[in-house]
């Protein structure tokens, strides 16, 4: 017979007693700490930015307190919300999760809000000049608000010259004046000559027929108006750009200044 027998009894013992304790009851595995998560969104000023919690817990996360203005007062208690930005800059966003043994954890990070796009407006052309004779000096007084810049400079003048620049100089061809002849008869001719020799003045109807006609001859205002008429088609006929005798309504007329 060999000797080990009350080795084997101990041994069977021992296992017994482990069995035993292991019959008892662990304790329960230890409550963990929930992990606060959530995915930055990309967030524009003045639009709603929704933020969703992905924090996770061994068994449930239970609460969500989300500050997203970084200013330590909580702004939704709920996993998922909707936060809008009103200014520009950059702001801690935290997220403190709650489990229901009220272990907690906190994830803050940053989000920088853009400032809203400037809404670009075209420019506002204006130049003044300056002439020397037929020499000319332009200067462009144009303003473009921001963010705009003027960019190109377009410049027509008027003779089918053009030029670019802010600042461009241009000289007019000199036009030799041409005789015209224009026929007029003596009425036509006293009265633009009373017009022509105090250019700016006004002359009433009245005035007129004293400078055109003998003091018996009565003539109405229409008269008057007729003459001038005639008188505009006669020098219009040699110069299709001729205005010099205005007329000023319920006044008269004037011959215009140079
Ligand atoms: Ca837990
Ligand atoms: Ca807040």
């Amino acid at each position: 017979m060999r000797s080990i027998g009350p080795l084997a009894v101990v041994t069977g013992m021992l296992l017994l007693a482990s069995g035993c304790s292991d019959g008892a009851g662990t304790p329960p595995p230890d409550n963990t700490a929930p992990v606060a998560k959530f995915d930055m969104p990309a967030c524009t000023i003045d639009v709603p930015c929704d933020f969703v919690s992905t924090s996770t817990d061994d068994a449930e996360v239970t609460g969500w307190s989300w500050d997203f203005n970084g200013d330590g007062t909580p702004d939704a208690t709920t996993a998922s919300s909707s936060y809008k930005y009103t200014s520009a800059g950059t702001f801690d966003v935290s997220l403190t999760v709650r489990d229901a043994q009220d272990l907690s954890s906190t994830k803050t990070s940053p989000i920088t809000i853009a400032p809203a796009p400037v809404v670009n407006t075209p420019p506002t052309a204006g130049f003044t000049y300056a002439c020397t004779a037929v020499a000319c000096s332009f200067v462009s007084t144009s303003t473009d608000a921001a963010p705009g810049t003027i960019k190109t400079y377009a410049w027509t003048f008027g003779d089918g010259a053009t030029a670019d620049g802010s600042s461009p100089s241009h000289s007019y061809a000199a036009i030799t004046p041409t005789d015209y002849t224009v026929t007029l008869t003596v009425t036509e001719f006293l009265i633009l000559h009373s017009l022509a020799q105090r250019p700016g003045v006004v002359k009433s109807r009245d005035a007129l027929m004293d400078s055109a006609y003998d003091e018996q001859v009565y003539v109405d205002d229409r008269t008057i108006d007729s003459h001038i008429k005639r008188l505009r088609k006669k020098f219009k006929a040699v110069d299709d750009d001729f205005e010099m005798i205005e007329t000023l309504y319920g006044v008269g007329y004037r011959f215009r200044e140079a």
